[in-house]
């Protein structure tokens, strides 16, 4: 489907501004499930700097349109139609009042406002407002809003909305009200509201300027003691954003609310945030030391877009990556600070190795199939299917890319200018380049480029020393390879690329870097070189004996870099470099070589082996024990079966399985004694402790277990997972201990034990929707066997009681962790895993077409893959584009298959 040929797509190139403004809006809600009346009174002028309309045109989605009156008085020439409301012939400043009704209680998508667990709330990003009340339901119109809500008292005890409470008072009939004003001017999107019975843990604190600010965290009552992290993230947000870059709580009160039916994770309304449970609540009997981090990550995030998002906004959804990049970034390095302050680089590295894993894996995959699109994409059908991982992740290394040319000041320098230049404003990715530019005196017309061009780009490196001239040349070349189609189109030129190298030497120290041309070598070990030719040399001077480069240190940029480095010289860097990313990287480097070698033969059918000295480099990682053992459990860790996949030639996904199943096998019986070693000594006694060391270690541990599941002989290990299932005071080590029994049974058909402790979990946790979310997950992404196909065990745990299709956190654990989560079970050459995934996308088409859209993004890079699995997966999609209704999941399928 070529973008020209489409109806409906929407271009960057078509920006307009809006024909008329809206200064103000007063809401006001009348809350009834069934059919919730809304009356949204206007101040409407037209824009200056825009070219005359005669006719108002503003959006409405599923609405029944009840009146209009202009300046108080009735309006006739109003037209409700499909797509909302157009007022013909209106004056150049007017009173706009529409009144308007929706049912939330039908509401499934989640979008605009609905109903979840009997209580409101609404979700409006990107064109949920719409659905709420017919409106410029655009980014680029920012108005001051002020919010009326009306609901019985007994069933709606609690009535909130964005900003500070006005008022509230009894209303004849058992009813009630709540007024609200936001002080800010903000866009539709960022209008919330949430009515019901729920209870908030609060805090008061100080802001830095000494003003009392009054937090809140909402939940549903039987969820109160499983907020105090999300709290205290809070406060630790509020902190680090005014010690790192000067930016405090604007507002007198900041609340967040959990809901259990959500679309994503979380959303950023002004003073408002509202958040997925799963990101909210967390004691330790009901959450794993990923979730705790994961919500201080999150409650950070929407915290830190109160200003790069809401207090400077997007001029269209084209610079969503302006708020999203950005705000990425920010929460990344708000959770490094928090794990390693600004120094431990040890520490700071493996939340930086995390988010690496999950950008190779995932955006890296996104940017080589049809959906791959520039960080700032230049069309869409439906905004909804551009919260990629380009847009979010790429787009937050693409802002690490500043700080990492210009150093921590220089980018704190182009933020300050950003927010002096454009507070109150809805501006674009240029704007904020431009102030990163001029706040540092540079011109990054080049730089732009990153915005505009898909695709990951490929850096081979050649050296040369010169021993005679102590001279070592590093030659860099720059290009995309053989990128998708979606991608190829939109690369034009060579791309600034910060390439930060360090030089070590024969006794496994950094060596001093002097560049040609300079006086002397720098303190620093690790240079930052600015690659913006396609092919570039960098010759270092006075270097003494021939080194072993470190290349593209700490990631310091989203690129694949080519080097053909020796096993031994991937082992060397694993046992020295300085830069911990690297030694990571080495390792995994050394891991992929060698499970995509063992593919290769899996997939003709040759008897697969091992080299002793792979084994040999994963031991000496296993007992060192200088090493953090946060550390240790990332580079022990091999490479996924999805990212491997990816690597192919041709994707094979049972090859991979194998492959990957036989290196960890064979790690684990080499290393047995080591792996026992390993568990007895990380274990975390006593009480449990939510710290970053006391993680490391349950990881570490954690990470035996898995391996000593693999044993040929499990019975150890079933007899420690049992143990540890039984005597866990927290889930991370419940969980782990769970998914060890499955593991280890998988190749006998199951196991007593692994029942037994399957049936225990439930029962144990049938009160807590986010574990039994858990419990669906781990037996979704179980390894299967031939004679029991994981495929059988969830079409029977789609009967489950529990399960719920309209519950997006429960398809999820359920369906998308099969079908995103478990390559060789989903793949299966039957096809039985395709014909699931075309049922689900086509039930949830008719439910929820957000989540459905992303559920059919599983199956994009179906040309990559061995013949028989690529018929499959076409003649999947196919029959979901033949069937779906809605614009989201329409476009996905369709780009994937034109
Ligand atoms: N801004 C929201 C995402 C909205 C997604 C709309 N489909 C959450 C976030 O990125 O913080
Ligand atoms: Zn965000």
């Amino acid at each position: 489907m070529a973008d020209t040929a489409t109806p409906n797509v929407i271009r960057r190139a078509d920006y307009a501004p809006p024909a008329f403004l809206i200064d103000t809006v007063a809401l006001e809600f009348d809350l009834i499930p069934e059919r919730t009346v809304v009356r949204n009174t206007m101040r409407v002028r037209r824009n200056p700097d825009a070219s005359h309309a005669s006719n108002f045109e503003l959006m409405g989605e599923q609405l029944e349109f009840v009146n209009a009156t202009i300046d108080g008085a009735p309006f006739a020439q109003a037209h409700a139609h499909e797509h909302g409301l157009t007022l013909d012939n209106v004056p150049d400043s007017f009173e706009l009042t529409l009144t308007s009704i929706c049912n939330p209680a039908e509401n499934t998508t989640l979008s605009g406002l609905y109903v979840s667990g009997g209580n409101f709330f609404t979700q409006c990003e990107a064109e949920g407002f719409r659905r709420i009340t017919y409106f410029l339901d655009r980014p680029d119109v920012m108005a001051t809003f002020t919010v009326t809500l009306r609901a019985s008292k007994a069933d709606y005890p609690v009535l909130l909305s964005n900003g500070n409470l006005l008022e509230e008072g009894e209303l004849p009939d058992g009813r009630h009200f709540a007024r609200w004003e936001d002080p800010f001017r903000k866009p539709s999107y960022l209008f919330a509201l949430v009515a019901g019975k729920l209870v908030a843990l609060e805090e008061r604190v100080k802001s830095g300027s000494g003003k009392e600010k009054l937090l809140q965290v909402w939940v549903e009552p039987h969820d109160l003691d499983k907020t105090r992290h999300a709290m205290d993230s809070l406060i630790n947000s509020i902190r680090w954003d005014e010690s790192r870059f000067g930016l405090e709580l604007d507002l007198d009160r900041f609340m967040i609310v959990a809901v259990s039916d959500f679309n994503m994770g979380a959303m950023e309304n002004k003073g408002l945030n509202i958040f997925n449970t799963k990101y909210v609540l967390a004691n330790p009997e009901t959450a794993t030391d990923t979730d705790f981090a994961n919500i201080e990550a999150v409650v950070g995030h929407e915290y830190f877009h109160n200003w790069t998002g809401n207090r400077v906004t997007c001029r269209d959804w084209f610079q969503l990556s302006l708020k999203e990049g950005l705000t990425v970034f920010r929460d990344q390095e708000f959770s490094a600070d928090m794990a390693g302050g600004a120094t431990d680089e040890a520490a700071r590295a493996t939340k930086r190795i995390e988010d690496v894993r999950v950008l190779r894996q995932m955006q890296f995959a996104e940017d080589a199939g049809p959906m791959a699109h520039p960080v700032r994409p230049e069309s869409y059908v439906e905004i909804n299917n551009f919260y990629t991982m380009t847009v979010y992740e790429k787009g937050s290394e693409v802002v690490r890319m500043y700080q990492t040319l210009f150093g921590r000041d220089g980018f704190r320098k182009g933020m300050d200018l950003y927010f002096k230049r454009h507070d109150g404003q809805a501006v674009t990715c240029d704007d904020f380049r431009h102030a990163l530019a001029d706040a540092n005196g540079r011109d990054l017309a080049q730089f732009e480029r990153w915005y505009s061009q898909a695709g990951t780009p490929r850096v081979s490196v050649r050296t040369q020393y010169d021993a005679a001239q102590q001279r070592y040349s590093v030659t860099l070349t720059q290009g995309y390879g053989d990128t998708a189609p979606a991608a190829r189109e939109t690369q034009k030129g060579p791309l600034l690329i910060p390439f930060a190298i360090g030089l070590i030497g024969k006794d496994g120290h950094d060596l001093a870097l002097q560049l040609e041309g300079e006086t002397r070598a720098s303190e620093a070990t690790t240079r930052v070189l600015e690659f913006t030719q396609t092919e570039q040399t960098f010759t270092f001077v006075n270097v003494a004996q021939e080194p072993l480069p470190s290349l593209l240190r700490n990631f310091s940029a989203p690129v694949i870099v080519e080097y053909d480095y020796s096993a031994d010289q991937l082992a060397f860097l694993l046992a020295h470099d300085s830069d911990p990313f690297n030694r990571w990287e080495a390792g995994q480097r050394l891991a992929t070589r060698e499970l995509l070698t063992l593919a290769g033969r899996a997939a003709t059918g040759v008897p697969l082996q091992l080299d002793d000295s792979v084994v040999a480099a994963f031991a000496r990682v296993l007992t060192d024990e200088t090493l953090s053992p946060a550390f240790r459990e990332l580079a022990l860790m091999l490479p996924s079966e999805a990212y491997l996949a990816e690597q192919m030639a041709e994707s094979n996904p049972a090859a991979v399985h194998a492959a990957r199943q036989f290196v960890r096998k064979r790690l684990a019986n080499a290393l047995r004694a080591d792996w026992l070693a390993v568990y007895e000594k990380h274990r975390t006694p006593g009480a449990y402790e939510a710290t970053p060391e006391a993680s490391g270690h349950r990881a570490l541990k954690n990470l035996a277990l898995s391996y000593l599941a693999e044993l040929d002989d499990p019975a150890e290990a079933v007899r420690l997972a049992s143990a540890q299932y039984d005597a866990a005071n927290n889930m991370t080590d419940r969980s782990a201990a769970l998914s060890a029994l499955l593991n280890a049974s998988a190749a006998n058909g199951g196991s007593v034990e692994a029942q037994q402790a399957l049936d225990d979990f439930y029962r144990r946790f049938e009160k807590e929707p986010l574990v039994i979310d858990k419990w669906f997950a781990l037996q979704a992404t179980q390894r299967g066997s031939a004679q029991r196909p994981v495929i059988e065990i969830v079409r029977k745990l789609m009967a489950h009681p529990a399960f719920n299709l309209k519950n997006p956190n429960r398809a999820r654990s359920l369906i998308f962790s099969f079908c995103a989560a478990n390559p060789a079970q989903f793949h299966a050459e039957d096809g039985s895993g395709y014909a699931f995934w075309a049922e689900q996308v086509i039930a949830l088409d008719a439910i929820n077409p957000q989540v459905a859209a992303r559920l059919a993004r599983s199956l994009e890079l179906w040309r990559r893959f061995t013949p028989t699995l690529r018929d499959g997966m076409r003649a999947a999609l196919e029959k979901v584009a033949s069937q779906v209704k809605s614009r989201d999941v329409r476009e996905i399928v369709e780009k994937a298959l034109a």
